[in-house]
C-alpha cells in the first residue's frame, strides 16, 4: 500500500496508480477491482468505517426501496451464496452489516484512510496525474481519481428558517446518531414527506408522545408489503442466478422486469383498475411505475394512475380533509421518487399525529420552542428534517476537482452537470465519477449501476496500461453530444414538469435539469461497451505510446426514433423491397393495424374525388364543426406504389388537429400498374379541383394548401408546378415533409442513410423502378427539383437527420429560396424519414409538427371567419 503521508513526488511516478473517494457500495467494489487488476489503491473515507449512505442514514424505519435480493453486488456468486437476506427490503442495519462482510471478506479496509476528506484534486499538466490533499494532512499523487461518493450523500443547507434557535434536539435523518434516539413520549416535529420522512414518521410515531408532520408537498406512495424476500424472485435465482443477474444487466430499470407494452388509452377502465391493482399488491417501485407503458411520457396516462393512488390514500385516511392533503396534485406519478412504506398513511388515523400542510400555513420561522406557522405555533422537544439532499453534484462538488488550465469542476458545471457518459469530464482527464450525473444512477437499481460504472471504470483502466496510455479525457465534441442526448431523453418524459430534486429543484440556484440519464440501465450499458469495444469512441487517449483521439458523437438519434428501430429490427421482417408488391402492400397494412387511436375528429368522411382518369377515393377529416378554414390536400407516402386511404392516418388528424384545419387526403392511382405519370396527374387533377370546391368542402378557397409526405410530398411539389403553370387555381401554400424532388440517388444523405432507417436506398430504388422509366424520372413531373421554380406558393420543407431523402428535401428548399420563393425549411435532428409521421408513438416528433405548423399558418392568409 502506498504511504498516503509521502510528499507528493513532483517526479516519475505517482504515489498511487488510483485513488478512490467513498466506501460505499461503489467505492468498496471499485477498490476490489483495481487490487485485483495489480493496481496501486489508496480510498479515503470521511466516516470511520464503510457504508457509504448505509452508514449515515441509520434514522429510524430506514431501508431500502429495491428488492434486497436485487440491490445487492453480484460479481461474485460465492459472496451470493455466503449471505442470505432476511426480509424482501432489508433494514439499514442488514445493509450496514452486507457491506461490512464484503469489506471483510475482500479484506477491502486496509487500502482505505478513515474518517478522512479529501479537500483537494488538481490536475497535474505536465506530469499527468492528480494532486491529492485530505483535511488530515495527507499529500499524495496519483494518475486516476475515482469519485464513489454516492448521489444522495451531502445533505442540503436547510434552509427552513430560525433551525439554529431551536433549543430541543435537532437530527437530520441523513446524519442520524449512531448510538440511536430515544424519542418516547416526546413531542417531535417532522419536517420533509420524501422516502425518509416516509419511512421514518410511522416509525416515530410508535414511541413519541406528539408527532406533528411539516409537509409542503405531499409525495405518491406505495404500501411495501414487508416480509420475507420474494418467493419467485428466489426461485429463480435459484434455478439460474447467472441468467437472472443478466437479465436485471440489460433491463430497463435493474431489476429484472419485463416493461409493459400496454398504453393506458388502449385498454378498457375496468382492465386498467386490474393492472393497477396486480402492481400494487406486488409492493415494489418498478411495478408500480409499469402500469402502462406510457404514464412516463403522457399526462393522461399518468393520471390514470396518480388517480387510482389518490383513491389508495382516501381508502386509507380517514378524515377526508387530512387524506386531500396527502394527495399529490402538482407533479406527475413518478416524476419525484415514489415512496415505499410501511402503514405511513394510516399513522395519520392516530390521534397523536397530526399533518401540517405548509402550502396553506407556511412556516413563518422555526424559534427556541417549536415551529410557528402562519397559524399557530407548534411546541416541539425534537425536530427532524428530512429534508434531502445535494443530489448527484453535492458530493463531488465539495471536493470540486481543478482540471487542465486551473478551471474548477463547479466553473465547468456552472451551467448544470456536463459529462461524457455520466462518467468522465472533458478538461478533467483521469477523472472518472461513478454513477455520476447523466447516467441511470438513481433511476435505477443503484447495484447494478454501480458494477457497471466500476466495471467499465476497472476496464478501461486495464486497456490504457495495455497500450501504453496515461490520459484519457473525452472530447468536447462527444460531451456535448451526450448532453444533448440526456436532454432528447429528458424531454420526452414528464420528468421537467417537477420540482424535484431528480431536476435538481429541491436546492436554491441550482440549474434545473434532469440530472440522472433516463434512457434505461441496458441501453446505457450498450452505449458504454460500444464506446469501449470501439476503442473508446468520443475520447482522446495520450501517453508515451501517443495519442489516440476518436471523434464520434454517440447517440444521435432521438431516443424513442431509436427505439422504435430497435423494436423494428427485432420483428425480423424481410426489406419491402425483397417482396412482390402486393405482400408488401400487406405488411403495410398489417403495421397501420397495430397504430394507436389518433386525435378524435368532429368527422371523418369518405368521398371520391375526380382524378385524371376517373374518380379517386378520398378522405375529408374536420377536427371540429365546419368554419371556413385552411384546406390540405393531403397525397400519402409510399414510393408511388404502397399506401391507400388509411396510410397517413394519424398524421393526417394530427395536422388537422394543430392547425385546425380540413384534410382532404386522396388516394391517387399506384404503380407498378399505373405508372409515371399517373400518379402525378391524378395529384394534379384532385388538388385542382379541391382548390375550385373549397368553400363546398366548407374551407376557405385562400387558404388551399398542398401537403405530402414522402412520395406524396414530391406529388404534391408536382401538383404546385402544374397549377401555376395552368394559370390557378392558386394554392396558398405547399408543405413538403420528406419530400422525394429528384431522381438522383447519388447525394451524400443517399450514401450515409443508405441503410438501417427503414427507408433504406434499395428500397429508394425499387420505387423508381415500379414508378418510372429512367428517360422519364428527369422530367418535372417525376423530379420537381429539375422544373422551374418562380412563383411557386410559399413552402414548408421539413427534412430529417437519418433520411436518405434528406438532401432531397434540403436541395428542393434551396432552390425555392433562390428562386425568390417564400421558404421555411426545418430540419429534424435526430429524426428518420419515418419517424416524424409515428404520432403518438415517437414523442420526439411532436415539437417539430408542431413548428411545422406553426410555419405553416405564418404563410396562410389571415383567417376568414374565425
Ligand atoms: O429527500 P427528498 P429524502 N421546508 O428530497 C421537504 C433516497 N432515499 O431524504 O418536496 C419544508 O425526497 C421536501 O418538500 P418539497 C430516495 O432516492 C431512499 O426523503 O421540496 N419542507 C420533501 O418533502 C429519495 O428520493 C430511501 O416541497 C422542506 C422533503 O423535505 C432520496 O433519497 C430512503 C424544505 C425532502 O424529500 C431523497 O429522499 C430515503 C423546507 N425548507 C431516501 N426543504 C429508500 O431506499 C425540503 N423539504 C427507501
Amino acid at each position: 500500500m502506498a504511504d498516503v503521508n509521502s510528499q507528493a513526488s513532483g517526479h516519475g511516478e505517482p504515489d498511487v496508480d488510483v485513488v478512490v473517494v467513498g466506501a460505499g457500495m461503489a467505492g468498496l467494489y471499485q477498490v476490489h477491482r483495481l487490487r485485483q487488476a495489480g493496481f496501486r489503491v489508496q480510498g479515503f473515507e470521511a466516516a470511520d468505517d464503510v457504508g457509504g449512505t448505509w452508514y449515515w442514514n441509520r434514522y429510524p424505519g430506514a431501508r431500502c426501496d429495491i428488492t434486497t435480493l436485487d440491490y445487492c453486488y453480484s460479481f461474485d456468486p460465492e459472496l451470493e451464496r455466503a449471505w442470505q437476506w432476511s426480509e424482501k427490503y432489508a433494514t439499514q442495519p442488514e445493509i450496514l452489516a452486507y457491506l461490512q462482510f464484503v469489506a471483510d471478506r475482500y479484506d477491502l479496509r486496509r487500502s482505505f484512510r478513515f474518517s478522512t476528506k479529501v479537500t483537494r484534486a488538481a490536475w497535474d499538466e505536465e506530469r499527468d496525474h492528480w494532486r491529492i490533499a485530505t483535511d488530515q494532512g495527507d499529500e499524495l499523487t496519483c494518475r486516476f481519481l475515482v469519485m464513489a461518493t454516492g448521489c444522495l450523500s451531502v445533505p442540503k443547507t436547510w434552509d427552513v428558517p430560525g433551525v439554529e434557535r431551536f433549543q430541543g434536539e435537532t437530527y437530520v435523518t441523513g446524519r442520524w446518531p449512531h448510538q440511536g434516539v430515544d424519542l418516547a413520549g416526546k413531542r417531535v416535529g417532522v419536517i420533509g414527506t420524501g422516502s425518509s420522512g416516509i419511512q421514518c414518521i410511522p416509525e416515530i410515531a410508535k414511541v413519541a408522545a406528539q408527532v406533528v408532520v411539516f409537509q409542503r408537498t405531499p409525495n405518491f406512495s406505495a404500501p411495501a408489503h414487508h416480509g420475507p424476500p420474494p418467493a419467485e424472485r428466489v426461485a429463480a435465482l435459484a434455478a439460474d442466478r447467472d441468467a437472472y443477474r443478466e437479465a436485471a444487466r440489460w433491463s430497463r430499470g435493474g431489476v429484472p422486469i419485463e416493461p409493459t407494452t400496454v398504453f393506458a388509452a388502449q385498454v378498457p377502465e375496468e382492465e386498467r383498475r386490474a393492472r393497477f391493482e396486480a402492481r400494487w399488491a406486488e409492493g415494489e417501485l418498478f411495478s408500480i411505475l409499469n402500469v402502462f407503458a406510457d404514464q412516463g411520457t403522457r399526462l393522461e396516462a399518468n393520471e390514470v394512475v396518480a388517480e387510482f393512488i389518490r383513491e389508495k390514500i382516501r381508502q386509507q385516511v380517514k378524515d377526508p380533509e387530512v387524506a386531500e392533503a396527502l394527495s399529490p396534485r402538482n407533479h406527475p406519478f413518478g416524476t419525484k421518487r415514489p415512496c415505499l412504506d410501511d402503514g405511513y398513511y394510516a399513522t395519520y388515523n392516530l390521534p397523536h399525529v397530526r399533518l401540517v400542510d405548509l402550502r396553506r400555513t407556511p412556516i413563518e420561522t422555526v424559534d427556541e420552542t417549536g415551529v410557528r406557522t402562519s397559524a399557530e405555533h407548534v411546541d416541539l422537544d425534537v425536530l427532524v428534517l428530512a429534508t434531502g439532499f445535494d443530489a448527484m453534484t453535492g458530493a463531488v462538488l465539495a471536493v470540486d476537482p481543478v482540471g487542465r488550465g486551473g478551471q474548477r469542476l463547479s466553473e465547468a458545471w456552472a451551467e448544470g452537470p456536463s459529462t461524457y457518459l455520466g462518467l468522465c469530464v472533458a478538461g478533467f482527464p483521469n477523472l472518472f465519477l461513478i454513477t455520476g450525473p447523466q447516467s441511470p444512477s438513481v433511476l435505477s437499481n443503484m447495484a447494478v449501476s454501480i458494477e457497471q460504472h466500476v466495471e467499465w471504470v476497472s476496464d478501461c483502466l486495464e486497456r490504457l496500461r495495455a497500450e501504453g496510455f496515461t490520459a484519457i479525457e473525452p472530447t468536447e465534441t462527444a460531451q456535448a453530444g451526450w448532453g444533448r442526448h440526456c436532454e432528447d431523453c429528458a424531454a420526452i418524459t414528464l420528468h421537467p414538469l417537477a420540482d424535484s430534486w431528480y431536476m435538481g429543484a429541491n436546492v436554491p440556484g441550482k440549474r434545473r435539469v434532469l440530472y440522472p440519464y433516463i434512457g434505461g440501465v441496458g441501453p446505457y450499458r450498450k452505449i458504454c461497451d460500444q464506446v469501449a469495444a470501439g476503442g473508446y469512441l468520443g475520447f482522446e487517449r495520450r501517453g508515451p505510446a501517443g495519442t489516440a483521439r476518436d471523434e464520434t458523437v454517440v447517440c444521435q438519434l432521438q431516443p424513442d426514433v431509436a427505439l422504435v428501430l430497435d423494436l423494428m429490427n427485432s420483428l425480423g421482417l424481410p426489406p419491402l423491397e425483397t417482396l412482390p408488391v402486393d405482400q408488401a402492400r400487406a405488411t403495410m397494412t398489417a403495421m397501420n393495424a397495430q397504430r394507436l387511436p389518433g386525435p378524435a375528429m368532429a368527422s371523418v368522411e369518405d368521398l371520391t374525388v375526380p382524378g385524371a382518369a376517373g374518380p379517386l377515393p378520398a378522405r375529408r377529416y374536420e377536427p371540429e364543426a365546419a368554419v371556413p378554414r385552411p384546406l390540405v390536400v393531403w397525397f400519402h407516402g409510399g414510393g408511388w406504389v404502397l399506401g391507400d386511404l388509411d396510410s397517413d392516418d394519424l398524421l393526417r388528424r394530427d395536422l388537422a388537429e394543430r392547425l385546425r384545419a380540413a384534410v382532404l387526403s386522396v388516394n391517387y392511382r399506384h404503380a407498378p400498374e399505373h405508372r409515371y405519370p399517373a400518379a402525378a396527374l391524378d395529384a394534379v387533377a384532385a388538388l385542382a379541383w379541391a382548390a375550385e370546391h373549397a368553400a363546398e368542402l366548407g374551407a376557405d378557397p385562400a387558404q388551399v394548401v398542398a401537403a405530402g409526405w414522402s412520395a406524396g410530398g414530391n406529388l404534391a411539389a408536382v401538383a404546385c408546378q402544374q397549377l401555376r403553370d395552368q394559370g390557378g387555381p392558386p394554392i396558398a401554400a405547399q408543405l413538403l415533409l420528406c419530400p422525394v424532388t429528384d431522381c438522383d440517388l447519388e447525394r451524400p444523405s443517399y450514401r450515409a442513410n443508405a441503410e438501417g432507417y427503414v427507408l433504406t436506398l434499395p428500397m429508394m430504388r425499387w420505387f423508381w423502378d415500379l414508378y418510372a422509366d429512367p428517360e422519364d424520372r428527369t422530367s418535372p413531373l417525376a423530379s420537381p427539383l429539375r422544373g422551374a421554380l418562380g412563383g411557386l406558393p410559399p413552402a414548408v420543407v421539413v427534412t430529417a437527420q437519418f433520411d436518405p431523402l434528406h438532401d432531397d428535401g434540403a436541395a428542393y428548399a434551396q432552390a425555392l429560396q433562390q428562386a425568390g420563393v417564400p421558404v421555411t425549411h426545418l430540419d429534424a435532428r435526430g429524426h428518420t424519414h419515418t419517424s416524424l409521421t409515428m404520432v403518438g408513438l415517437v414523442l420526439s416528433g411532436e415539437p417539430v409538427r408542431a413548428e411545422m405548423v406553426e410555419a405553416l399558418r405564418q404563410v396562410l392568409p389571415a383567417r376568414v371567419g374565425v
